[in-house]
């Protein structure tokens, strides 16, 4: 089964959750401990990606450590057309729709479909949109960014999006972001298009991963909880929470479910100052 089959039906169940790995970040094994604890936490796929620091070596390692510890599959979610491995199940060919820079948009992918094509990896076609904030890989991407209170500019791209075939619409608030995409967007677009929708950016809590859920998210991505948040049942209430599941009973004391909910914005510590770079295109 293609990747993309796999996750057209696990969103046809519900809302699913893919957790974001920069591969720079942590040597491979630690990468594949960090999803073998996120498979057990409930997670749906891997990606992998960020805009700097990524190599064709350290994606094939972190692949296929994350491969071989999880079984979760993994998608490549590159920041360029420079790094790329046969150890990914499939890549997200995407454009940055709302980019000034021609490269970001269909340069970078014309020049690396020919490379992709003859290694045989799975593309996924995908609109990739950044809302405001935007943080690192707004900026890296030169992004024209969606201001939060512009829902039909997101519902034009959106609508963009599908009408160019793409298979999937990513609405990114930049890794980071102090506030998700607004659920008011997520909703408006959710209800023009009907290919399936991905958000994320500033997910850290199952406040905010619920809130993303019941306004139509068909995915939810978080990447910074993973590298700041060591505590598994935490991580689980998130993806619980992203994935429509009862999450405020997911801690247990001796056995005992316990009701607490966890602080919105203080799940794991506060958010990275900086976030990580994103993707910019292909
Ligand atoms: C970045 O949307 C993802 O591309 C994840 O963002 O790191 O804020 O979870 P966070």
């Amino acid at each position: 089964m293609t990747v993309k089959q796999y996750l057209l039906d696990r969103i046809a169940k519900g809302t699913i959750h893919m957790a974001l790995i920069d591969p720079d970040k942590q040597p491979a094994e630690e990468a594949g401990r960090i999803a073998k604890r996120m498979k057990d936490a409930g997670t749906d796929a891997v990606m992998i990606g960020g805009s700097t620091g990524v190599t064709t070596k350290n994606l094939t390692a972190t692949a296929k450590a994350i491969k071989e510890m999880s079984g979760l599959p993994v998608i490549y979610f590159p920041g360029g057309p420079d790094a790329m491995s046969t150890e990914v199940d499939c890549i997200l060919f995407m454009s940055m729709m709302n980019s000034k820079d021609i490269k970001n948009v269909i340069r970078s992918q014309v020049y690396a479909a020919p490379y992709i094509k003859k290694l045989e990896i799975e593309p996924i076609s995908m609109g990739y949109v950044i809302v405001e904030p935007g943080m690192k890989v707004g900026e890296v991407g030169e992004a024209e960014l969606v201001h939060r209170d512009d829902i039909n500019g997101a519902v034009a791209y959106g609508l963009a999006a599908e009408m160019l075939g793409m298979s999937l619409f990513y609405l990114e608030a930049g890794s980071g972001a102090d506030k998700p995409v607004p659920p008011e967007m997520i909703s408006a677009v959710k209800a023009a298009i009907d290919i399936p929708l991905i958000v994320g950016g500033g997910i850290r809590t199952p406040e905010a991963a619920e809130a993303a859920r019941k306004a139509g998210a068909d995915a939810v991505v978080t990447g910074t909880l993973l590298e700041q948040c060591d505590n598994d049942e935490k991580l689980k209430s998130v993806v619980k929470a992203a994935k429509g599941l009862r999450w405020d009973t997911a801690t247990t004391t001796g056995g005992r479910p316990t009701t607490r909910r966890y602080p919105p914005g203080r799940l794991c510590g506060s958010p990275r100052r900086r976030g990580r770079q994103g993707s910019t295109a292909i």
